[in-house]
């Protein structure tokens, strides 16, 4: 080879290489739950690259003592990621404190926590999030030591309604959430956002409510976690049509992303886009939820959506199946068939009005569907929603048979996760990775726990407790995938405020989407499809969190 070209082949695998070192995160030596454990939680860290059988240590991380000692597990091959781990068990350590691991080669994990309270502000924070994404208003936090804020209010002017073909050209559409690190508003998502939000609070009140959010005063009376909630109902309802018929938009965005600005500098015009049978299905099941939930805090309101629910499902029967087409638009598409939204509203309206009509239909629909259960779900399936409403609904007249088949899919399907969570090192239930996986990881604490109400078993709850684990740090990465918590989290998450406030720290709380493979997530603000933040993903995470409050 002549020396200059032998010089440009050099030059050209050094370049080469390069794009490999940004990609390949370093392995860490010992990785653990970053927020800690409960006296007395199953507890454990993964030590990487070891051999198995050597001594490891818990030290007090304030003194320097060792407070226990344990052998590691033998070495285990885990081809996703392709590492031999240990398990480092210290379970029987219960003692409330600030610790480490230290393996005997001298290497360390993060410090971490014992003791009683340890979720109390990742839930928080998690819960904040959806009010720092609140569209229509002005919101500021403060959060390690730096002033987070929107200095106006956003989108003053949703939405417009060319698309519509209403006579007016603009009406209101102001408010709800921002969908993720993108400005719009998308009302399938929201559909299973909203629904896993309510579940929450039906599984968990007790615990949320002993937790102040210190939100501002935009719902009275309503307590804290509702009052996030009712934001975003109150915009739904403007996306019904105006024109009485029911039907639902689809989602209300600019025809094009912005680029990384604040949202109260983003003034491109937003449209109400066209109706799709989906979002009308959603709308129905969302707002015949949030009138059962609500009604206790305001009867009027609680009223008003009903109305509003009960026509949206008229629609369905007038106008039948619509698909969302983008026509002008390439912001989120969120275009998915409306069979399972339409098992959840039926169901929801059932259980709203006790009414037989829709009892028959959410019967009918449930019992037809390929898959009693979904293990992994997300926004285009939410089907789930109706089942899990189904099986605890107190109201008379459901079918037994169809119960009892209900409630042997939902058991076995978590047996399945609890398994999965259980042989997993670092305790992920979902072996699949994919666009906003971290959502569905954290949404699967539902599956869990509807299975421990029906047929109460430790596991179900150890299995949420680790996958809590692997979002706080337990992970090849040995990073929280949640912005502001846990050890070494997301610095760069796709999220214009993050990337356009000038402050270095992202906005706090939000879990990133994560990799395409086990081991390619990267903490890079372009790479929208792996640390994205999106409400869906968010509302698994606050339901992972509420489920891990309880003890
Ligand atoms: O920022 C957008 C993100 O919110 C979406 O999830 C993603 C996929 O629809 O698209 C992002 O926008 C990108 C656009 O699609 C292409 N140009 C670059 C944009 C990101 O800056
Ligand atoms: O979460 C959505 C994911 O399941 C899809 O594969 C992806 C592409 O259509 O879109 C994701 O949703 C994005 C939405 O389209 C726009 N806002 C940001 C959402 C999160 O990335
Ligand atoms: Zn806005």
């Amino acid at each position: 080879m002549h020396a200059e070209k032998k010089f440009a082949f050099i030059i050209s695998l050094i370049l080469l290489s390069i794009p490999m070192i940004g990609h390949c995160a370093e392995v860490p030596d010992i990785v653990v739950n970053s927020i800690g454990f409960y006296p007395n939680d199953q507890k454990q860290a993964v030590v990487i690259g070891r051999h198995g059988g050597e001594e490891f240590k818990v030290v007090n991380a304030t003194n320097g003592k060792t407070v226990f000692t344990g052998k590691l597990s033998d070495a285990q091959w885990c081809e996703d990621v392709k590492q031999d781990l240990c398990i480092a068990d210290f379970s029987a350590f219960k003692k409330s404190g600030r610790y480490k691991i230290v393996a005997n080669n001298g290497k360390e994990s993060c410090e971490f926590n014992i003791g009683k309270t340890v979720y109390k502000d990742a839930y928080t924070t998690a819960m904040r999030a959806f009010y720092l994404w609140r569209c229509g208003m002005a919101v500021e936090t403060t959060y390690n030591g730096h002033r987070y804020q929107t200095t106006a209010a956003c989108h003053t002017k949703d939405g417009y309604t060319k698309y519509l073909g209403e006579e007016q050209d603009w009406r209101d559409g102001t408010g709800g959430w921002h969908d993720a690190g993108d400005y719009g508003k998308y009302t399938v998502n929201a559909g299973v956002t909203v629904g896993v939000l309510f579940m929450a609070w039906q599984h968990f009140q007790k615990q949320l409510n002993s937790v102040d959010l210190n939100l501002p005063e935009t719902a009275k009376g309503f307590p804290e976690f509702l009052k996030e909630i009712k934001w975003e109902t109150d915009f739904l309802l403007k996306m019904q049509y105006a024109d009485g018929s029911g039907r639902v938009s689809h989602k209300l965005t600019r025809t094009e992303f912005s680029g990384f600005i604040m949202p109260e500098t983003d003034d491109g015009k937003r449209y109400f886009t066209e109706w799709s049978s989906a979002a009308t299905a959603d709308f129905a099941a969302m707002m015949a939820m949030a009138s059962r939930i609500f009604e206790p805090y305001d009867k009027e309101y609680s009223e008003r959506i009903l109305s509003a629910a009960r026509l949206s499902y008229d629609a369905l029967k007038k106008y039948g199946r619509k698909n969302f087409m983008q026509g002008d638009f390439s912001t989120g598409g969120y275009q998915t068939g409306d069979d399972d939204d339409i098992v959840w509203a039926a169901v929801e309206m059932w259980e709203a009005t006790g009414e037989q009509q829709y009892l028959t239909d959410a019967e009918q629909r449930l019992g037809s569907q390929w898959n009693l259960i979904d293990s992994n779900w997300d926004w285009g399936d939410v089907s789930n929603l109706g089942a899990y409403t189904y099986i605890l609904s107190n109201r008379e007249g459901k079918n037994a048979e169809l119960e009892n088949k209900l409630k042997a899919a939902m058991i076995k399907d978590a047996n399945q996760l609890a398994d999965n969570s259980l042989s997993d090192p670092f305790g992920r239930a979902l072996n699949q990775y994919y666009w906003g996986c971290n959502g569905t990881v954290c949404r699967q604490a539902l599956n869990l726990h509807m299975a421990d109400i029906l047929a109460p078993n430790a596991k179900y709850q150890t299995a949420i407790k680790r996958i809590a684990g692997y979002v706080l740090g337990n992970n090849i990465y040995g990073r929280s995938f949640v912005t502001g918590i846990g050890v070494n989290p997301p610095m760069h998450p796709h999220d214009r405020r993050s990337g356009a406030d000038g402050i270095d720290d992202p906005w706090p709380g939000y879990i990133v989407g994560g990799g395409h493979s086990a081991t390619d997530w990267v903490d890079e603000q372009d790479d929208y499809s792996r640390n994205e933040i999106a409400i869906n993903w968010q509302a698994g995470l606050v339901y992972l969190l509420s489920a891990a409050l309880a003890e």
